[in-house]
This record gives C-alpha cells, sequence and structure tokens, in this order.
C-alpha cells in the first residue's frame, strides 16, 4: 500500500485544552517526527498569534526530510503571511458543510465556491503546493463535497483533504466517502479523522484502504476536544496488517509518547493501546504462565517492536510459574516447597496492588 501520515501534533495538537508549546519544545517534536520518519508535518497557523508565526518562521528554516506544512484560512493575508514564511506547501481549509457556510461563513454554496477557487489560485499563482481541506466534510452533502474537491482540483489544488472535524464517520461509511472523492479527482486524497467517537484510528486505516494516500495524527492523538487519529496506533496497525514500505522507526514511539505526555501535560492512560504502562502487563494467573512458555499466548504483537516492557505482576492472580520466573529472574535459590509455600503466601494475602520484588523476598 502506498501510503503516508501527516503529524499535526504542532497544529491540531497545539488546539488541545490548556496545551502551548515553546519554540524550543516544537524544534524537538519536529526533529523526532522527522527521525521516527513521518512524510508530512503542519508547523502552525500563523494567523493565530504571534508567538505561533515566530515559531513557525524557526522551524521553517530546518532541514528536514519531511515537507513541511503552514495552515492557513481560505483567505488572502492568512496565505500572504506563509508566503512571507517562505512556505513550500501551505494547508489551506475552509468549512463546507450546510452548518459551516450558515453559522460560520453565512454565505451560499455559490459563494463558498467561489471563495475556494480565489484562494487556490492565489496560492497557486504565488507557487505554493496546496492541500486543501474541506473542514466538516463528513457532514457536507456528497455532490457538494464533490463539487468542492473539483474546484480546488482545478484552481490548482495537488491534494484534497477529507476532514471528519467532528468525528461522526464509522469505518464503512468512510470508506463510501473516500471511494466516492478519489473516483470523482485525480490528487491524492488525504483524511482528518477525530476521535469524538473514539473511531478516528479505524476510521483512518479504513480511508487508507479505500483510496485515500495520507493520513492526518498527532502523537497521543492529541487535537481539540477528544483529539485525532493517534500516530502509534495508525503506524503500528499499517505496520502489521498492511504491506506497508515506510521506514518509520516504530521503536522511537514510546520515547515520542513519553516526551510529548511530559511537556503537553496530558498523560496517556494506563491501558493505552501501544504506548500506556499496561499494554504488555500480564496479571492473571492463566495468563501468566502461558505468557512465560511463550509471550504470543497473550500478546497480538511484540513489545521488543516499540521497545515497549513486557511486565508480569504478582499478586493474589498469581501461580507458581510466575513467582518462580520471578525468583530465578533475581537469581534465588528455592525449593518446590518453598516455592508452594510463597506461592499461597501470596494468594492468601488481601493487598491488591502487585509485589515489588522486595515485598516479593519478604515473603521468603
Ligand atoms: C481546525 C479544523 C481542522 C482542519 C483540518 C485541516 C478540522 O481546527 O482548523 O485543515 O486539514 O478538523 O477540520 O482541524
Ligand atoms: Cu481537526
Amino acid at each position: 500500500m502506498k501510503v503516508g501520515l501527516l503529524d499535526s501534533t504542532l497544529r491540531e495538537g497545539e488546539q488541545s485544552p490548556n496545551v502551548s508549546f515553546s519554540t524550543a519544545q516544537k524544534i524537538k517534536i519536529v526533529n523526532a517526527l522527522d527521525a521516527f520518519g513521518v512524510e508530512y508535518i503542519e508547523i502552525g497557523h500563523p494567523a493565530v498569534s504571534s508567538d505561533i508565526k515566530k515559531s513557525i518562521s524557526k522551524i521553517s528554516e530546518l532541514e528536514t526530510k519531511a515537507e513541511k506544512v503552514i495552515h492557513s484560512r481560505a483567505l488572502k493575508s492568512d496565505i500572504d503571511e506563509a508566503i512571507l514564511l517562505n512556505a513550500k506547501w501551505i494547508g489551506i481549509f475552509f468549512g463546507t458543510s450546510e452548518i459551516s457556510l450558515k453559522y460560520q461563513f453565512g454565505i451560499d454554496p455559490k459563494t463558498a465556491l467561489s471563495r475556494i477557487k480565489y484562494a487556490v489560485n492565489y496560492a497557486k499563482d504565488n507557487n505554493l503546493k496546496i492541500r486543501f481541506t474541506a473542514e466538516d466534510a463528513s457532514r457536507t452533502k456528497l455532490s457538494f463535497l464533490i463539487e468542492v474537491a473539483q474546484i480546488a482540483e482545478e484552481a490548482g489544488a495537488d491534494r484534497f483533504s477529507i476532514a471528519d472535524t467532528v468525528g461522526v464517520l464509522t469505518p464503512d461509511k468512510t470508506s463510501l466517502l473516500v471511494k466516492e472523492i478519489t473516483k470523482a479527482i485525480k490528487i491524492p486524497v488525504h483524511i482528518h479523522c477525530h476521535n469524538d467517537l473514539g473511531m478516528a484510528t479505524a476510521n483512518s486505516i479504513m480511508a487508507l484502504k479505500s483510496g485515500a494516500q495520507i493520513a492526518d495524527v498527532s502523537i497521543n492523538g492529541l487535537g481539540e476536544r477528544s483529539g485525532i487519529a493517534s500516530l502509534a496506533e495508525v503506524a503500528m496497525i499499517l505496520k502489521l496488517h498492511f504491506d506497508v514500505v515506510n521506514k518509520w522507526d516504530l521503536s522511537s514511539l514510546i520515547r515520542l509518547s513519553d516526551e510529548l505526555a511530559l511537556i503537553s501535560g496530558i498523560p496517556n492512560r494506563l491501558n493505552q493501546p501501544i504506548v500506556g504502562k499496561y499494554a504488555f502487563t500480564h496479571k492473571a494467573g492463566l495468563h501468566t504462565r502461558a505468557v512465560i512458555k511463550s509471550p504470543k499466548s497473550y500478546e497480538g504483537y511484540p513489545p521488543e517492536i516499540i521497545n515497549q516492557n513486557r511486565e508480569i505482576l504478582i499478586d493474589k492472580f498469581t501461580g507458581r510459574d510466575a513467582v518462580a520466573d520471578r525468583l530465578n529472574r533475581l537469581n534465588i535459590n528455592y525449593s518446590q516447597l518453598e516455592l508452594n509455600k510463597i506461592t499461597n503466601d501470596i494468594k492468601s494475602n488481601n493487598n491488591f496492588e502487585s509485589l515489588t520484588d522486595i515485598e516479593i523476598l519478604n515473603f521468603l
């Protein structure tokens, strides 16, 4: 499958409540994303604030393998800012649903089409590469969305992005939508999925499977409200289940995620898929016994791929094998009789927290 990722941690991610990155933090994130290997990095929307504009100007100077995209409304003034910042790629967005036309712009569909055409034309005349996004595409009447996509293509857009701005798509609806749009235009299609129903990752994967070429993601899925699709999830699924050739460094995912949790102040859930502390922690006696024999028993993929730790808890759920495994790791000699006794003692201990090595040794 020929696909790629656009990371929007610096733009969409910074729209998370109470999150703001310093320029130094943004530079660190850009370098880490570039080392990971994402194909595009959205570096911010200059019109939002003067400090965002300053950081975009600094980041624009960085040498990266990834293409950097500057975000912009369909307004001459926004596009001019991007030109002044030496943008190569601009991401122009315009809300196309009836709700957007009525409440955001107060205009009719014909006026919307002419604004889109003007903005894309203007950016093209200034030699920018353009990704045009139909904001709220998922709630836009399909016939109008197709008109929008075709006008954007005609006016010179290089890419067309479908935004599920309020996260209402399902995987089957995403697939149908992407198929209709890819049939109607020749330029590559992108997908931007919000996670309001917890389906951003599934929808992004379905979009790529149905003909979209780039999926928008952010580290830890940060973004407005419940955020967007998570980089770790989309990248892992593509690597495990699809024949992707991209050279993404999966082993850096945990570090990226931990660092972002720290600087954003938004921690991962402990049981977050892939990057959560418990993603490879085994507890029930039956599970731990099987995992000690073969980790595959209760792991869908090996944690080693992403430098994640495997943990086997010792508590009242524990069986003899897990205790023996832990004692062996600690280089402790024991008889079968001792092992039985420790296991029984641990199982009758009602503490709900799992035991540390020291606490286990105290049972000897
Ligand atoms: C926004 C809305 C947006 C835009 C996506 C894009 C969305 O916060 O400006 O320009 O590609 O979800 O529609 O994030
Ligand atoms: Cu968004």
